[in-house]
């Protein structure tokens, strides 16, 4: 059985980027609706005993008729909570930067962080319809920014996330409503980069 996993952080803690109504809801009702869906997808798959990470890499091993139910129930359960552990509420100026070896990998790749950030951004807010955006490592080690529609795990696709926002409009819209762009400006202000960097030291 899967259970949601806690906030590591309160509701409140990420305002005024991340509004506390909207956080308990997401988490509350929408990660627990995930979380309860991927238990009786796994009983109905006959998934029982394999984990979260075992399940999303091997979905196609599975009876044709359960594979959609178990895609997005795995996603939604996991994705969510790499989104949580991707935002801290301590962060300053000067840690809203990327830093470490993945700053370096950023700057040779995309030119600057500054750059960087503006194809993230462009990107996630030009995603269409419900998905996630993603920086993740490629299977060659370099750095891509990709979108998944849905709740498709990155870890289906071979890659390995490092930094992700929801563009679900749960995500936003009890704050932004139809204002993409502003749910993405304020997500800089509570990335954790220490985080990052700690998935991408142990890609
Ligand atoms: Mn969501």
């Amino acid at each position: 059985m899967f259970t949601l996993p806690n906030l590591p952080y309160s509701y409140n803690a990420l305002e005024p980027f991340y509004d506390a109504k909207t956080v308990e809801i997401h988490h509350s009702k929408h990660h627990q609706t995930y979380t309860d869906k991927l238990n009786a997808a796994v009983k109905a798959a006959g998934a029982e005993g394999k984990t979260i990470e075992e399940i999303l890499t091997s979905l196609e091993s599975f009876e044709t008729s359960k594979q959609t139910a178990l895609r997005n129930h795995s996603g939604g359960f996991w994705n969510h909570t790499f989104f949580w552990e991707s935002m801290t509420p301590n962060t300053t100026k000067e840690t809203r930067v990327a830093n470490g070896t993945l700053a370096e990998l950023i700057t040779k790749i995309f030119g600057s962080f500054e750059e960087f950030q503006k194809a993230f951004s462009a990107q996630a807010g030009a995603h269409f319809g419900s998905g996630w955006t993603w920086l993740v490592v490629s299977t060659s080690g370099g750095l891509e920014i990709i979108d998944t529609h849905d709740q498709v795990c990155p870890l289906s696709l071979g890659f390995t996330p490092l930094l992700v926002i929801d563009v679900w409009e749960h995500a936003y819209y009890i704050k932004h409503q139809n204002r993409r762009p502003e749910w993405i400006a304020d997500f800089w202000n509570i990335v954790d980069w220490n985080k990052a960097e700690e998935r991408f030291t142990q890609a």
